[in-house]
């Protein structure tokens, strides 16, 4: 550790001068969102010395460095977390208060940066503060997109996506770097061109191109100095064009050069899980790939004489999923044409650079474009990858004389189509699941003819989170009790948390965690009153649901059985029954029709059940608005109970079901994803697992399904339940409204298999392990026991420990330390 003493009065006298220069105010003149941006930039004023100072360190020492390319970093605010790890944040907060103002409403203030969708982009955010503290030189590489994730507003009880216009205050923390802008070049076709050595040129013409300006972002590490660099480009046209000085055919040219610039960068996809098959998507992946790429060569040729042989010796490549994956042909470009190497030795040095991370197996996510549309866009990229495509079947068939098959499931190029997985595999040198059951499944089922192949490259690191964010400034109560138990080794070593268990059966340890958790509860209902207008109480069990809206997270099982428990306590009034708040946050892709009625079906339930006075507030249902990074951290912290449902297979790791996890809620789960790891650490009595297998599910998908009309026969509280989906009950303006919901359950029209996600399969199952839940929540000192288990078993799931796995096994970086 290498804290820097914070200077109170130094950073009083920065935020009252930049109050002054930048709006003519004084504090009391100022507006909130005034004062956040003069903190803000007192505190990028303090990042910027560590930030030149690990530049220095770079420079001299020569570190290998990773380039971890991704079209999603979903950073959250960055105020506070840069205040946690410079550790000025209490000093920072105590300034404030002496200047009259409030820390927690200045980071209101700011905007999320919202560059993802969901678990991949925040799973990046978690990655660049670990490779940070941990000493590790990185460079994120992304896309500066205008409108990050749409904020969702809920209008009679729909999804209603708005713009999100994040950065219409303009960002304090990024610095524009225009002098180390990259031309990217779009379409025309490839010429050749023989040189008077007879070699052959292959050159782009006819182009259009776009500059790309990389703007970068501070990734401050823990008490330590090292800042790292997010590198989000930005796009503009290449010629500021003055009308009168064209040609007409310039004239047209420049226009849309101009119209390319502001549409690549213009906003997120807000698909997760879902392959649209967008050409500009295809656009936006490469515009940053190619700029990150050639930024890379060319400031690895500035620190090494020009000599690019050894590139792999000091930089490495990964590829958040299949998205950044035209990285490996990118390469090859540049190595090939602008390089001047012959195939065999830029084939070398790419596939020692390039690493691949898989981050689901849904097959509607696996990424694939027409050839008709790549070879048009990327002419030049194309023919590398037809290239790689003939050499890598010709070793398919040597490695496998006479099989077809085999050439048929790997090849790179196949039926019309560039399969982007197959051409990751096969030009890197690393390939990872993202929790041990998910790759375990890519060897035996999604991958099987590559790992038969090469199975060498294939390797499991299982995700973690940043307990920097999602505990120490996400649930400060916690923390410091954690700190005062324990010391604060576990900020930047989260396995010292096990230090925890004695205190599990302590009745006066467990009265303090139990008060922190009811704490966090009232801030959360708060939030809840505030933003929802309604009415929850604190006591009552609260039992989230936070993630992407998918039909494999299975929030629809977690509705119906709302449903079901409302059907008990309208039948049963005298059933003892603990009062219980259901707690959903979800966006769904604007374009998921079913996801997005899901939302609908949970906000019927919510306004028929919260109004209905006669269950005397036993049963209280809340959509969250908007459910982000910054309202997650709150959730996370007022959680008794983690739904973590989804269908067993489906789940590549999950990473909330971590938060939840490190913050002493229980996890109600089934054995998918981390959650087996995680049963695995707290032990199986410290949570509650229910439901089919993977094996299990796998099983029946391959023999066509099961038969979910059978259930609906036999089980009258669950044919009731689907009923009432029909019959107007939550709808009573339009019973039809849910029709298709009922329809995916039991099939009673479409050719598609019924039930794909076994949500009545594991519906019985679920409902007893709700009946497990509440059991245990009416032992007071059990649950306390459980909720600090939790907490004291979720070392192994920091980031902290993911990254130094990636280190050893996948980058083999070298550690920098820095001093001021
Ligand atoms: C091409 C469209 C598309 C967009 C996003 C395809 C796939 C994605 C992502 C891979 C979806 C995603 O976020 N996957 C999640 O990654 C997390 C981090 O590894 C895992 O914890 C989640 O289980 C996985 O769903």
């Amino acid at each position: 550790m290498n804290k820097r003493p914070f200077d109170k009065e130094m950073f009083k006298r920065s935020v009252l001068y930049n109050v002054k220069t930048l709006y003519r105010r004084n504090m009391e003149e100022a507006t909130q969102q005034q004062i956040f941006h003069a903190v803000a930039l007192a505190t990028k004023d303090a990042v910027i010395d560590a930030w030149l100072a690990t530049q220095e360190e770079i420079k001299k020492k020569d570190p290998k460095i990773v380039y971890y390319m991704s079209m999603e970093f979903l950073m959250g605010r960055a105020l506070g977390n840069n205040l946690i790890n410079l550790t000025f944040y209490d000093g920072v907060k105590e300034a404030l208060e002496e200047l009259g103002c409030d820390l927690n409403l200045i980071e209101d203030q700011e905007p999320d940066a919202a560059l993802g969708n969901g678990g991949l982009g925040r799973l990046a955010a978690c990655f660049l503060d670990s490779l940070s503290t941990l000493g590790y030189v990185a460079y994120g590489c992304g896309i500066r997109y205008h409108y990050g994730m749409f904020k969702q507003k809920i209008e009679d009880g729909y999804q209603i996506e708005v713009p999100d216009e994040w950065l219409q205050n303009g960002n304090p923390f990024e610095l524009r770097r225009t002098e180390y802008a990259k031309i990217v070049k779009f379409g025309g076709y490839v010429d050749v061109e023989v040189d008077e050595k007879g070699r052959q040129h292959f050159v782009q013409k006819g182009y259009q191109s776009v500059r790309a300006i990389p703007c970068d972002l501070p990734i401050v590490g823990y008490g330590n100095n090292v800042v790292n660099t997010l590198r989000i480009w930005d796009a503009e046209p290449m010629n500021s064009f003055h009308l009168a000085s064209f040609d007409k055919g310039e004239y047209q040219k420049a226009v849309e050069e101009e119209n390319l610039a502001k549409l690549i960068v213009e906003v997120l996809y807000p698909n997760d899980n879902h392959m649209a098959g967008k050409e500009l998507r295809l656009k936006q992946q490469y515009f940053f790939i190619s700029a990150s790429v050639q930024r890379a060569v060319d400031k690895y040729k500035e620190d090494h004489n020009g000599d690019i042989h050894k590139f792999y010796e000091k930089a490495t490549f990964q590829l958040n999923d299949t998205h950044p994956t035209v990285a490996v042909a990118e390469l090859m470009r540049v190595l090939l044409d602008e390089e001047g190497l012959e195939w065999d030795e830029a084939w070398d040095i790419t596939t020692k650079t390039c690493a691949y991370t898989n981050h689901t197996i849904m097959s509607e996510a696996l990424e694939k474009w027409p050839i008709e549309l790549f070879s048009r866009l990327l002419p030049r990229v194309y023919q590398i990858i037809e290239e790689i495509n003939r050499r890598f079947v010709l070793e398919i068939q040597r490695k496998y004389p006479g099989d077809y098959e085999k050439v048929r499931k790997m090849a790179i190029i196949y039926d019309g189509q560039v399969k982007m997985a197959h051409l990751a595999i096969a030009s890197g040198y690393s390939v990872n699941g993202v929790a041990r059951l998910h790759t375990e499944i890519l060897k035996n089922q999604e991958l099987k003819d590559f790992y038969q192949m090469m199975p060498e490259k294939f390797n499991n690191k299982t995700n973690g989170i940043t307990q920097r964010r999602f505990l120490l400034h996400g649930n400060p109560l916690l923390a410091n009790w954690v700190t005062d138990h324990i010391g604060d080794d576990w900020i930047t070593d989260l396995s010292q948390i096990s230090r925890l268990k004695i205190y599990a059966d302590d009745e006066k340890a467990q009265q303090e965690f139990m008060n922190i958790k009811y704490q966090n509860k009232v801030r959360l209902a708060k939030y809840i009153l505030e933003h929802n207008g309604v009415e929850v109480d604190p006591r009552s069990i609260f039992d989230v649901q936070v993630k992407r809206l998918h039909e494999y997270k299975r929030q629809l099982l977690n509705i119906l059985h709302v449903m079901y428990l409302y059907n008990q306590i309208k039948d049963h009034p005298e059933m003892p029954f603990y009062p219980r708040t259901f707690i959903f946050g979800a966006k769904a892709a604007a374009g998921y029709h079913r996801a997005k009625l899901t939302i609908k079906l949970i906000n019927s339930v919510a306004d028929v059940v919260n109004n209905d006075a006669s269950i005397n507030g036993k049963l209280k249902v809340v959509f969250i608005e908007d459910y982000r990074v910054s309202n997650a951290e709150w959730i996370f912290a007022a959680a008794d109970v983690s739904e973590q449902i989804s269908t067993a297979s489906k789940e590549a790791s999950g990473t909330g079901n971590m938060k939840f996890m490190l913050n002493g809620a229980i996890t109600i789960g089934t054995m998918d994803g981390a959650n087996v790891e995680m049963v695995e650490e707290m032990g199986e009595e410290n949570a509650v697992i229910f439901g089919l297998s993977s094996d299990e599910v796998i099983n029946y998908e391959q023999n066509g399904g099961y038969n979910p009309m059978e259930i609906f026969n036999s089980d009258q509280d669950i044919r009731r339940v689907l009923m009432q989906l029909i019959n107007g009950y939550y709808a009573p303006n339009d019973p039809e409204r849910f029709r298709d919901i009922y329809d995916s359950l039991l099939n009673t029209k479409s050719s598609d298999r019924a039930d794909t996600y076994f949500i009545l399969k594991d519906f019985r199952a679920y409902a007893q392990a709700h009946q497990r839940i509440e059991a245990a929540y009416r032992d007071e000192k059990g649950w306390a026991k459980k909720a600090i288990l939790n907490t004291a078993s979720c070392g192994k799931f920091s980031s902290d420990r993911t990254i130094q796995e990636y280190v050893d096994e996948i980058w083999h970086l070298d550690k920098i330390s820095v001093t001021l």
